[in-house]
């Protein structure tokens, strides 16, 4: 691991890339003419994407932890190798050891229509194989341009196939809950939060009234996040995914999360891009697979 000065002399570019420590965790911070964006190594975590003269597109909780071995709330948390609690294992951590690992920058490049390109990668070692025991690369990109792209690849190095599941779970930003309408699930079966009964969206429009953890199966549609009174309008769209994920905990579940402040429910949904059910990824030795999603304002 590389400490924040190395990290500055090494990829620090005056106006365009810079550093600065959260607590205890180093930011990468892009400034470009199109947007500014905060990226934690800790997690490959996206903790915000702001374009040029509008708001965050990302929700970030006032109260996050920024510190070893707790998950950042709000942005984009990484999960894998499993999404939600491990199938066997309840001791282990929800969504994975991504989220809780250091990764390593790997490059950060200026592409020919000025956005950028940041790499990140995640070694397999002995300290993921306390968790999993597979030999994997993992790397986290993102582009930061008038749209924020991030894509998370997987690479098997073991000497057998495997399995996981992931997701990039993005907590949009939205001024008031109640006025926010989903476009692009239309017609789309879903799990409603752990059951197993498979439900369908018969609505054009998914308005969030109540606790929501919908897991849409077969769909690789993108979404609009809609806001009716303020108008703003936020993209999601994804490739390598076949699930969706919509959650907002809503105003009983939020009081016993301790990391959101009880009206926090109120100013973000999550709409994510997942591996999960039936669309895990299988691996074979040297195989490969990209979980991607972007996000834009319309
Ligand atoms: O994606 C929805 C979900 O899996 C919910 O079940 C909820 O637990 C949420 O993620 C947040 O998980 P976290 O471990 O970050 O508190």
């Amino acid at each position: 691991m590389k400490s924040s000065i190395e990290l500055t002399n090494q990829f620090s570019v005056k106006g365009l890339v810079s550093f600065y420590k959260k607590y205890e965790l180093d930011i990468i911070r892009i400034t470009n003419k199109y947007a500014q964006l905060d990226l934690s190594l800790y997690g490959a975590h996206v903790l915000s994407y702001i374009p040029n003269n509008a708001d965050d597109l990302l929700w970030m909780s006032t109260l996050s932890d920024f510190e070893n071995g707790k998950a950042i709330r709000g942005g984009i948390p990484l999960c894998f190798p499993w999404f939600g609690p491990h199938s066997t294992e309840a001791a282990l951590p929800q969504h994975g050891f991504a989220r809780l690992s250091i990764w390593n920058l790997e490059e950060v490049t200026q592409l020919n229509d000025d956005s950028t390109l940041i790499k990140l990668s995640l070694q397999s070692s002995a300290e993921t194989k306390k968790y999993w025991p597979h030999d994997f690369h993992g790397e986290l990109s993102v582009i930061v341009g008038n749209e924020l792209q991030v894509n998370f690849t997987i690479k098997n190095e073991d000497t057998k196939t495997f399995k996981y599941t992931s997701a990039l779970h993005s907590y949009l930003k939205v001024s008031d809950i109640n006025e926010v309408a989903i476009e692009g699930l239309k017609n789309t079966d879903y799990y409603s939060g752990f059951g197993d009964i498979v439900q369908k969206q018969n609505s054009e429009l998914l308005a969030i009234t109540k606790e929501e953890n919908r897991r849409y199966i077969n769909t690789s549609a993108t979404c609009v996040i809609q806001e009716h009174g303020n108008k703003k309008c936020i993209i999601v769209d994804k490739k390598g995914s076949r699930v969706t994920v919509v959650w907002n905990p809503w105003q009983e579940t939020c009081k016993q999360i301790k990391d959101i402040d009880n009206d926090g429910y109120k100013s973000f949904v999550c709409v994510e891009a997942a591996n999960y059910y039936d669309d895990y990824i299988e691996l074979k030795p040297g195989a490969q697979h990209t979980l991607s999603t972007t996000i834009k304002l319309k």
